[in-house]
């Protein structure tokens, strides 16, 4: 089989999607995971399998209890959670599954439970139907030792709760046919989740963080109380390791991982007693934190990091699994704040040798770097590339933000570009975002804060936001967006800047800063009324009332150049108009153009809401400017500066805040 694509959804999927589902294990996290697939694929049969009738009764229940809430919380209607409920089948009976597509056993970390049941369901399901298994520690080798078709199994590890947290480790054992591995990543991703191969090895790649974090963790209690350790990590992590062990009931689970760590790798990885004689610990909730001295500061502070970047740096010597996906891991499955890599680059090489050095001396055996610090560094953090018929498809992966941008991944994004586009192997690029919801949110609005009321350093920051656009003004080659989904504000605003757009027929446009009481800076103003000047009463609306444009709509315009119906299909029309578009393409217009005339309108949304004034007055009048601009690059110069002006205002202020604070803008006091 050729290389996997680096992005889960390139691939054409070798079967399709399931249409029976069984989850053996009734427990907690089996029917949270029916759930997600119920939620995500309404139309399948889902069977909850165990061997007691009230735990298969509770289970369904669960997953009803959920629509319910959801229907409460206005996230479902009451359709949509019909549609969900339905089909949910308990059962004691395993003929009933002999039609499943995939079975995922959830069931305890027992190794012989766990071949019983395998044992079981293969006498049951066809030889290709596929199996999967929760476990969260025990290698795939050894749970499906004996299986007859091993092919067609592997482990898929998720995280609590089940149901929205978004990652899935998908466990890259030798013997699983390659085509199954690809066909799981692609099932995770369509489904909203986000997948990660990991080697077959004890404890897969998150828990080895997670569980040798919270052993280091009881191992410091001969220097510091259990508040005070939860305290100290609190730089690192939003709950404390002692708090997230009280909630999980972990103390077994970390001795029964890290013994078998221990069994395998070495004595090091033995568990703390202590957790044999202990069932809840005395420490402080997320938020809270007790006064810690500064010498047990350092000594806790530094072992906690040193574990960290110790499990860090072997995950990426043994190839576990990828630099990019640890760190995403960390920090969308573990709510660490920063992944160990991250961590490591923002605190220094002096720091992270320090927190290396002590954890070395105080816990001998623990893994240690095996290269330079540099060499830990070196790799993509938000993009995923690959190579479809000589184009690099460039995948802006933050699923976490929508896939938006900020300038470390804006500057990724320019370094591939540059690294490739005097290639004469490399045809073009097209740019395409993670998942099947946004192709990019916009520009990170939490970096926005800290601009507020300086308008020359916001005027600056949309500029050097702007680098990679300017690059693309100047390419040779193409440059092709593939809407895959939302495209809003800065993500409109790099699409309108490469040289073609494909969209998926569901996908569209907005730009919604006017809602957040800024203007776009990047070039909204700008770019859409000289490429598109048949479009500009359309752009009018979007600009100032935040107007969606679907994509169907903004094919008949021109604006999109051609639709696809699938993920596959996108990427294969894009890489086309790449080729298309390599004999040539045209520049923005430079020069003064004429502009469609701006009718006076009512600061009001679309949806109803109220907007500034003020800032759509800032907004008219940087449009009408950038239009009279004697050059294109003038013209761009209006925009940072509007950017910075807008934000200024009260209306930023409030909408900004408003964003952050998750509720909505009330322009209505605002000029
Ligand atoms: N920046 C940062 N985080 C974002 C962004 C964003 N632009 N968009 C979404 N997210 C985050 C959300 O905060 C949320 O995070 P969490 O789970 O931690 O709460 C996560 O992504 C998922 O989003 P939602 O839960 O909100 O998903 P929904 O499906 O409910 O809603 C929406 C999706 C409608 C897209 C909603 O997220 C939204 O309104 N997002 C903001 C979109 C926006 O206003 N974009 C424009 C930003 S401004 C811009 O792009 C200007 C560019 C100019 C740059 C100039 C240089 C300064």
């Amino acid at each position: 089989m050729a290389k996997p694509y680096a992005n889960p959804l390139l691939a054409v999927p070798s079967r399709p999607l399931p249409r029976i589902v069984a989850i053996i294990g009734a427990g907690t996290i089996g029917p949270d995971i029916g759930y997600y697939l119920k939620s995500a694929l309404p139309d399948i049969k889902l069977y909850l399998v165990d061997v007691a009738q009230e735990a298969v009764d509770r289970a369904v229940q669960r997953c009803h209890d959920y629509a319910k809430k959801a229907v409460a919380k206005g996230k479902l209607s009451e359709d949509e959670a019909g549609k969900i409920t339905r089909n949910i089948i308990g059962t004691l009976n395993y003929p009933d599954i002999a039609d499943a597509d995939w079975v995922l056993e959830a069931a305890t970390e027992n190794i012989g439970l766990k071949r019983k049941i395998f044992a079981q369901i293969e006498a049951i399901v066809r030889p290709d139907a596929l199996i999967t298994s929760n476990t969260s520690s025990l290698p795939a080798a050894e749970i499906f030792s004996q299986l007859k078709h091993k092919q067609r199994a592997t482990v898929t590890h998720f995280f609590a709760p089940a149901w929205r947290n978004p990652v899935v480790e998908v466990i890259r054992w030798q013997q699983t046919d390659p085509a199954v591995i690809e066909y799981l990543r692609w099932v995770f991703c369509v489904t909203g989740k986000i997948p990660l191969i990991t080697a077959d090895v004890a404890c897969f790649m998150l828990d080895r963080i997670f569980d040798n974090w919270c052993n280091e963790a009881a191992m410091l209690l001969d220097k510091a109380t259990a508040s005070e350790v939860d305290s100290v990590a609190n730089e690192f992590v939003h709950a404390g390791p002692f708090f997230v062990l009280n909630l999980a009931h972990g103390n077994p689970i970390i001795t029964e991982t890290n013994t078998l760590q221990a069994d395998l790798e070495g004595e090091h990885y033995r568990p703390a007693t202590i957790f044999r004689s202990v069932n809840t610990w005395v420490t402080v909730p997320p938020g809270k934190r007790v006064e810690v001295d500064a010498k047990t500061t350092q000594a806790v502070r530094e072992r906690l990091m040193g574990i960290l970047f110790s499990q860090g740096v072997d995950i990426v010597d043994r190839h576990i699994g990828e630099p990019a996906d640890l760190d995403l891991g960390c920090r969308q499955a573990l709510a660490l704040k920063k992944g160990p890599l991250d961590l490591m680059r923002d605190l220094g090489e002096k720091v992270t040798g320090n927190a290396l050095l002590r954890l070395g001396k105080e816990r001998p055996g623990m893994p240690m770097p095996k290269r330079p610090f540099a060499a830990y560094q070196d790799f993509l953090r938000h993009l995923l590339v690959d190579d479809v018929d000589g184009v690099k498809v460039i995948t802006l992966r933050r699923p976490e933000a929508l896939n938006a941008l900020h300038d470390e991944m804006t500057d990724e994004i320019l370094s591939v570009i540059r690294k490739h586009e005097k290639d004469p192997q490399v045809k073009g690029f097209v740019i395409v975002g993670y998942g099947t919801k946004a192709f990019c949110a916009g520009a990170d609005i939490g970096r926005f804060p800290r601009m507020l009321g300086d308008a020359p350093a916001a005027a600056q920051y949309s500029r050097d936001c702007s680098r990679l656009l300017v690059h693309l003004d100047k390419m040779q080659k193409p440059v092709v967006a593939a809407l895959n989904g939302m495209a809003l504000g800065g993500g409109f605003e790099l699409a309108m800047r490469c040289h073609g757009i494909v969209a998926l027929r569901n996908a569209w446009m907005q730009l919604p800063e006017i809602t957040l009481g800024i203007v776009p800076g990047i070039g909204a103003m700008v770019v859409p009324y000289r490429r598109w000047p048949q479009a500009a009463s359309v752009f009018h609306g979007m600009l100032r009332q935040a107007d969606r444009l679907k994509a169907a709509r903004a094919h008949e315009l021109g604006v999109v150049d051609a639709l696809a119906d699938d993920y596959a299909g996108l990427i294969k029309t894009a890489v086309a108009r790449v080729a298309a578009l390599s004999s040539g393409f045209r520049c923005i217009p430079d020069g003064a153009i004429e502009l469609a005339p701006l009718s006076a309108i009512e600061p009001k949304a679309g949806s109803g809401q109220t907007l500034s004034a003020e800032v759509i007055g800032i907004m008219e009048k940087a449009i009408r400017a950038a239009a009279a601009a004697p050059s294109f690059a003038a013209a761009l110069e209006i925009g940072y500066s509007a950017f910075g002006d807008s934000a200024c205002t009260a209306g930023a202020r409030e909408g900004i805040s408003a964003f952050q604070e998750k509720r909505k803008p009330d322009f209505s006091k605002t000029p």
